[in-house]
């Protein structure tokens, strides 16, 4: 189907109605992800929202990070979600019991969890923002990345030695939802071997907002889930303890690259701004030894990167977004021009079948492929943002170009879902989703 670009009309629509979805989820200091479905602050949600908000106002961006950073542990550790008020939203904090790890931090309840270090990405791209802005934006900003550098640095250096004790360059990941993706099929794999133990009883809530429970993780991948959630409070948050009796220990080559890029950024801002060599150098040194633990991981045959079972020490090899690991964290310009016509070849964004030409969570042509199912499928705008902002960093304009334009034609009803059936372009899960209207803004500008 011919893909119909958005109208000056249609972009203004767009960017108004992207603009309300922000402020209505905007909780004074941080914006929930999504008004019923996630009502709290997610992490890798908030550096998206964060450089979505801005567009428009690079102080209330800056907020958002700052009371992201407010979860940070004493590890080091960003948690995966900072839960601010009471809700239904399940698992909540009775469950997490962060109470038994000596690094929570004080005055806020968090998961124990990671999730993808996208924050030092989106803070880039406001100090962007704030520098075109010039004045007191661009005064508050480079203040503000001054300021946080000691914080950024110590969530890299965490996810690079708690996560990487042996320096093998790939962050170890304890749990699905640490990558962002919950039910991709990378995980396949490794969970078939997590038995779930006893757990107390629950009720999941995420069920009560979709009307057709085919599209999301089925109930017994969620005992597993909740499985490892108890190992983590078993092991008292303690990684060291995790790694000798948890089930599920996997290198991640997502979150590696841009743990990658995320450190280049921070050592090039730090440079530029004064921030202390020392941590300049350190910073430096965590992107070249994950650029090279990612780009080992790729596969001959097939130019993609694999997640490692660390557990059984075998590479995992599934046709997920993931395996273009090597385009957002750089270092081999030959793979990345293959990566890049892989990307948008017949296998993946030029699918035949596609409504849209944007990335699939999972290419259609993999067996492995479920069009409506979460993160086996569907089109997530996020990911799509991140290959454009990767193509366009690898100095790729045209095809980073592309994915930006056809990523606004799908997200032209303004219903801002959570995820978009990839074959019909049908928005599902939630609706009015932060990161979603986010992105629009920043493919807006
Ligand atoms: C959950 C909030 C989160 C995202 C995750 C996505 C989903 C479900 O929603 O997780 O309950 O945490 O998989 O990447 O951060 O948008």
């Amino acid at each position: 189907m011919a893909i119909q670009h958005p109208t000056p009309v249609d972009i203004a629509l767009m960017a108004g109605r992207a603009g309300y979805v922000l402020k209505a989820n905007d909780r004074g200091r941080f914006t929930v992800a999504s008004p019923t479905l996630y009502p709290h602050m997610w992490s890798w949600d908030a550096g998206f929202v964060a450089l979505g908000i801005a567009t428009v106002s690079v102080p209330r961006a800056l907020d958002e990070l700052r009371t992201l950073l407010t979860g940070q542990w004493a590890t080091g550790m960003i948690p995966h979600i900072l839960f601010h008020s009471p809700s239904d939203y399940f698992p909540d904090p009775d469950r997490w019991r962060t109470q038994v790890a000596a690094a929570r931090p004080a005055g806020v309840l968090t998961s124990g969890i990671t999730q993808p270090p996208i924050h030092v990405i989106a803070l880039s791209r406001i100090l962007h923002d704030a520098r075109r802005r010039g004045g007191g934006d661009q005064e508050l900003c480079e203040r503000f990345v001054l300021d946080t550098f000691p914080q950024w640095l110590a969530w890299h250096r965490y996810l690079a030695t708690a996560r990487d004790p042996h320096a093998h360059g790939l962050v170890e990941i304890h749990h699905g939802w640490e990558s962002g993706m919950d039910d991709s099929p990378r995980w396949d794999a490794p969970y078939s071997r997590v038995v779930p133990g006893p757990v107390p009883p629950f009720v999941r809530r995420d069920l009560a907002h979709v009307s057709d429970p085919s599209q999301r993780p089925s109930d017994a991948e969620y005992a597993r889930y909740l499985w490892l959630v108890e190992q983590k409070v078993r092991a008292r948050y303690d990684d060291a303890a995790y790694r000798a009796t948890g089930d599920f220990v996997v290198g991640d080559v997502l979150v590696s690259a841009l743990l990658a890029a995320a450190s280049d950024l921070l050592a090039d801002m730090g440079a530029e701004l004064g921030a202390d060599p020392a941590g300049i150098e350190e910073s430096r040194a965590i992107a070249r030894r994950f650029r090279t633990g990612v780009l080992r991981t790729v596969d001959p045959a097939t130019d993609l990167a694999r997640d490692l079972d660390l557990r059984t020490g075998d590479f995992l090899a599934v046709d997920s977004a993931a395996g273009f690991a090597p385009l957002v964290c750089g270092g081999d310009d030959a793979l990345l021009r293959r990566q890049r016509d892989l990307l948008l070849g017949p296998r993946w964004c030029g699918h035949s079948r596609l409504r849209w030409p944007v990335v699939p969570s999972v290419s259609p042509a993999s067996p492995a492929f479920r069009e409506r199912t979460y993160w086996r499928g569907p089109q997530w705008p996020v990911l799509n943002w991140l290959m454009a902002w990767a193509l366009n960093r690898s100095g790729e304009q045209e095809a980073a170009n592309a994915l930006r334009l056809a990523g606004l034609a799908q997200l032209v009803d303004c219903d801002f879902a959570e995820y978009y059936e990839p074959l019909t372009g049908e928005q599902l899960g939630s609706r009015d989703q932060s990161w979603t209207a986010a992105i629009a803004l920043d493919f807006l500008a």
